[in-house]
């Protein structure tokens, strides 16, 4: 009986131990429960809201740089026409600082750098006289070389021309050395080729211009003011100041205001009105208003780009 007892005991001992080792089981399972706070990490919803924030960002973002873009483009296109528009029209002062191309009207006639007859190249350092003020310029008398290369003497331009053959009345003083004969040969191809791209329209290569003031033209000597000091803009209708003279056809460059050809010291203003203000060149050089308009290298006188000669 006790064996049996104490045999029944143990089987509950036994499934109680059993029953004890189930409930270890069962502590498992809730640690596992506790896994499920990795659900929790639902956080990753959270991290889904963030990339909505960063969308966000990069909406506004892109959306004000559009229109800052477009904004600052058409505002840079509208100046830069503009700007265009002025370099084209405006005088650009050379660094040489010179009365002839620093964009004043310095004798105050109204007329500015190559539009004033004064000045017959971007190196002439006098807009309110003929003389051009170069050193080591202005210095021929019976000889006349290119007036329009910046120096004196023909060595450098194979032109020689007597004083008498370009005045129309021969001074005393030159009448020992005039021989009428020598001007039938005096004017060279050498002269022309080196002479003639760089004169004024309106001038022979000597400087025989046709000086304007509005529609009073004169063919005056201007090419060496020591013969004619006393001639100057102002008394260009008096021929005792401002000798007269005919042009050499075979070197220079005629102007010609019924065909829209200006003369120094005419504007557009005064031409016919069938130019319709606009300026013909001879020799198909480029018309301008002012050296800014010109190439490189060239200068706007009376109208019409012309080559800066070498001054050297
Ligand atoms: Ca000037
Ligand atoms: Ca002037
Ligand atoms: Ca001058």
């Amino acid at each position: 009986m006790r064996t049996l007892i104490t045999l029944s005991m143990l089987s509950l001992i036994v499934f109680t131990l059993a029953a004890c080792d189930d409930g270890a089981d069962s502590s498992n399972n809730t640690s596992n429960v506790n896994n499920t706070s990795n659900v929790n990490n639902t956080s990753n919803v959270n991290n889904t809201s963030n990339v909505n924030n960063t969308s966000n960002t990069n909406n506004t973002t892109t959306t004000n740089n559009s229109n800052n873009t477009n904004n600052t483009t058409t505002t840079n296109n509208s100046n830069n026409t503009n700007n265009t528009n002025n370099t084209t029209t405006t005088c650009v002062p050379d660094p040489s600082g010179y009365e002839c191309s620093d964009c004043i009207d310095n004798d105050g006639d109204g007329l500015i750098d190559g539009m004033d007859p004064g000045c017959i190249s971007s190196d002439d350092r006098l807009e309110g006289s003929f003389s051009t003020d170069i050193p080591g310029d202005d210095t021929n008398t019976t000889y006349q070389d290119c007036w329009f290369d910046g120096n004196s003497g023909g060595g450098d331009d194979g032109c020689n021309v007597h004083i008498c053959c370009i005045l129309d009345e021969c001074p005393t003083e030159y009448q020992g050395t005039y021989d009428p004969a020598s001007c039938e040969t005096a004017v060279t191809q050498d002269c022309v080729d080196n002479c003639d791209p760089f004169v004024v329209p309106g001038c022979d290569c000597f400087g025989c211009c046709t000086i304007c003031e509005g529609s009073d033209c004169y063919d005056i000597f201007i090419g060496s003011p020591r013969i004619s000091p006393e001639c100057t803009q102002d008394t260009i209708s008096d021929p005792l100041a401002c000798p007269r003279c005919t042009p050499q056809e075979e070197c220079g460059a005629p102007c010609d205001p019924a065909g829209c050809i200006l003369c120094p010291g005419m504007t557009e203003e005064d031409l016919p009105p069938e130019c319709t203000g606009e300026t013909v060149c001879p020799d198909e050089q480029q018309p301008c208003t002012v050296t800014a308009e010109c190439e490189s290298g060239f200068y706007c006188a009376t109208g019409c780009c012309i080559p800066i000669p070498n001054i050297g």
